[in-house]
């Protein structure tokens, strides 16, 4: 299937037209409705210029996210969703067109990242998600009419603090929070993390040179890299972890770092003890971010798709994130492979997997939460992969020749050497280490290896939202059809009404109906003097036959405890008595409302 609504579909309004700023001559600007292609023949110019080479701090991503809304203000929203444990605020922006209905009235998708305050490239998606989607409205059509159907909430950073961490620091222990944790139980509370001790403000690694004694050598054809000896053999190196000092004298070195946790393992949905899932926290929602941002997605009962961006390894991951869980039911399984089938192709050297099988075991992580205590279909997108690197078959071809000099590690230092001119990497140099005595200091600056070269990230921005649009414009959307009016006699009529869902996600995955975490479909009827006697599904509207009975007490309410499918239009049929107009809505929380206007008479 291709990105077939987003194709086809007429453009609902494409009003809001962007006025170009100043380097286009008034002569030149055309009416705020036309094609905005400058006489000079140039690309039309963008209302806000951001930078998508380069990594944001969190009052860097604030001020952007500001220029935006201040910008395109009759769409976007900047909120907070509350402070971060370090008192930073988690942002929020909301993108909603008013004219096309008021935000709870439209199926929504959430977009977050950087839970993992050391991975850092999501904020900058989120960014280029929300600049890409205001500078492109009104000029092409796909995103005029994606803005004007769907509601978006983007939180560029869950966890601020190690965000700031990561990129004002020297980057190392980022990927926690800052709640303090005990981490090895002298009573302290974060006594000893890792120090820059040469001041160059990199957290590099320690080797010691102990010839005969080592385990690890110099790799023969690159002496920078540091390898393990096989077995049997001894090297004259030893590696003592990273740069840093015994702070309160334990005789241990860098042993309670910041935090100490993982935010992503403090959810509800399979949640487990710290005994089981290192990181979990004492319960569900404890960390102040997490409990920020399950309110916020409690409140809003819209959201159907949810895209939680993390790195690396090239992944578009889905639940369950343990074995134990089980699969999900086989209607929700048709749904994500489709979507994530299409990501491969979407994003090139990402593979499709489901968390536990493809990645590792996951308890009580965050896209678990939302797909089954929530009912929002989930991906979690692991940002970037190192084969990108050397991305064409004559050099993957290259890569398996031992003697190479881009295969294995080799190919990081070849890159950076003749791309980014040796700027991520830090020569090995002696030091005089208060503890362990003279070493050598040296390795990989923080911003290598797990976020993109800055001169690869806007094309990782573009694929990554590329896909999530695409999840976004598949998020179920009902609609009414074609309507039937029979008289059968007696006063009484056959009203048939089609409702129709094009799309490929269902209003209540199996899943959500299975946990009973989505509230039910609500088809109802109004109509002065109308009175329902009976209803049903017809199974095939083109062919004569029985219809479904639904058998419940209150016909002009019928809870849809299933919802309605994907790509899928059902009939429904009323034996009704008396005349006048009918008005059947279909009401569902995750794929909009639907109503027919019927006269029966
Ligand atoms: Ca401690
Ligand atoms: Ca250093
Ligand atoms: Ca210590
Ligand atoms: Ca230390
Ligand atoms: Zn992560």
């Amino acid at each position: 299937m291709t990105h077939r609504s987003l194709f086809t579909a007429p453009i609902a309004l494409a009003t809001a037209l962007v006025i170009l700023p100043a380097p286009v001559s008034a002569q030149q600007r055309k009416p705020a409705n036309a094609p905005m292609t400058p006489a000079s023949g140039s690309d039309p110019q963008f209302k806000v210029r951001l930078d998508f080479n380069r990594w944001h701090d969190v009052a860097e991503l604030k001020s952007d996210f500001e220029k935006l809304e201040k910008a395109f203000p009759k769409f976007l929203e900047l909120s907070s969703l509350g402070k971060s444990h370090g008192g930073r605020d988690i942002i929020l922006m909301t993108i909603n067109n008013p004219d096309t209905g008021p935000e709870m009235s439209k199926p929504a998708m959430y977009i977050e990242a950087n839970v993992h305050g050391n991975e850092i490239q999501g904020a900058e998606v989120s960014l280029y998600t929300v600049w890409y989607l205001m500078e492109h409205y009104g000029r092409i059509d796909q995103i005029t009419k994606l803005v004007n159907e769907r509601v978006f909430y983007i939180v560029p950073s869950v966890n601020p603090d190690g965000r700031d961490h990561f990129l004002k620091g020297t980057g190392a222990g980022s990927r926690t929070g800052h709640v303090p944790v005990d981490d090895d139980n002298d009573g302290l509370f974060d006594e000893d993390g890792d120090d820059d001790l040469n001041g160059n403000g990199v957290i590099e690694q320690i080797r010691k040179y102990v010839p005969g004694e080592g385990t690890h050598r110099k790799n023969a054809q690159d002496p920078r890299i540091m390898e393990p000896v096989p077995p049997g053999q001894v090297g004259d190196y030893i590696l003592l972890g990273s740069e840093g000092i015994d702070n309160d004298g334990d005789g241990r070195v860098n042993e309670d770092p910041v935090g100490g946790y993982d935010g992503n393992r403090n959810w509800a949905s399979n949640w487990q003890p710290e005994y089981i899932q290192g990181g979990a926290m004492d319960y569900p929602f404890q960390l102040p971010e997490a409990k920020a941002v399950n309110d916020f997605l409690m409140s809003k009962p819209n959201i159907a798709g949810v895209q939680s961006y993390h790195n690396s390894g090239g992944m578009l991951l889905r639940g369950p994130g343990a074995e134990w869980q089980g699969e999900y039911p086989r209607a929700d399984v048709v749904v994500y492979d489709e979507l994530g089938r299409q990501g491969e192709r979407m994003l090139p050297y990402y593979r499709y997997l489901v968390i536990w099988s493809g990645l590792y075991t996951v308890h009580g992580g965050f896209i678990d939460w939302t797909n089954d205590g929530l009912g929002m279909l989930s991906f979690s997108n692991e940002l970037w992969n190192g084969g990108q690197y050397f991305n064409s078959p004559a050099l993957q071809e290259q890569q398996r020749d031992p003697n190479s000099p881009i295969t294995g590690q080799r190919g990081q230092y070849y890159f950076d050497d003749y791309l980014e001119f040796g700027d991520q990497y830090i020569e090995w140099k002696e030091f005089d280490h208060p503890q362990f005595g003279t070493v050598e200091m040296g390795g990989w600056k923080k911003t290598q290896g797990r976020v993109p070269p800055r001169f690869m990230n806007e094309e990782l921005c573009h694929r990554n939202m590329a896909f999530t649009l695409f999840q976004a414009d598949e998020m179920p959307q009902m609609k009414s059809g074609e309507t039937k009016v029979e008289a059968i006699g007696g006063g009484v009529f056959r009203v048939r009404v089609d409702f129709t869902n094009p799309r490929l996600t269902p209003t209540i995955l199996a899943k959500a109906a299975e946990n009973h975490v989505v509230r039910p479909d609500l088809l109802t009827v109004e109509g002065k003097g109308i009175e329902v006697l009976s209803a049903g599904w017809v199974q095939s509207k083109h062919r004569p036959g029985a219809t479904d009975l639904i058998d419940q007490k209150q016909l002009d309410r019928i809870l849809l405890r299933t919802g309605h499918p994907g790509r899928t239009t059902r009939t429904i049929e009323y034996i009704v008595r008396g005349t006048g107009e009918m008005t059947v809505t279909y009401d569902s929380l995750k794929g909009g409302t639907a109503v027919a206007k019927v006269g029966v008479k």
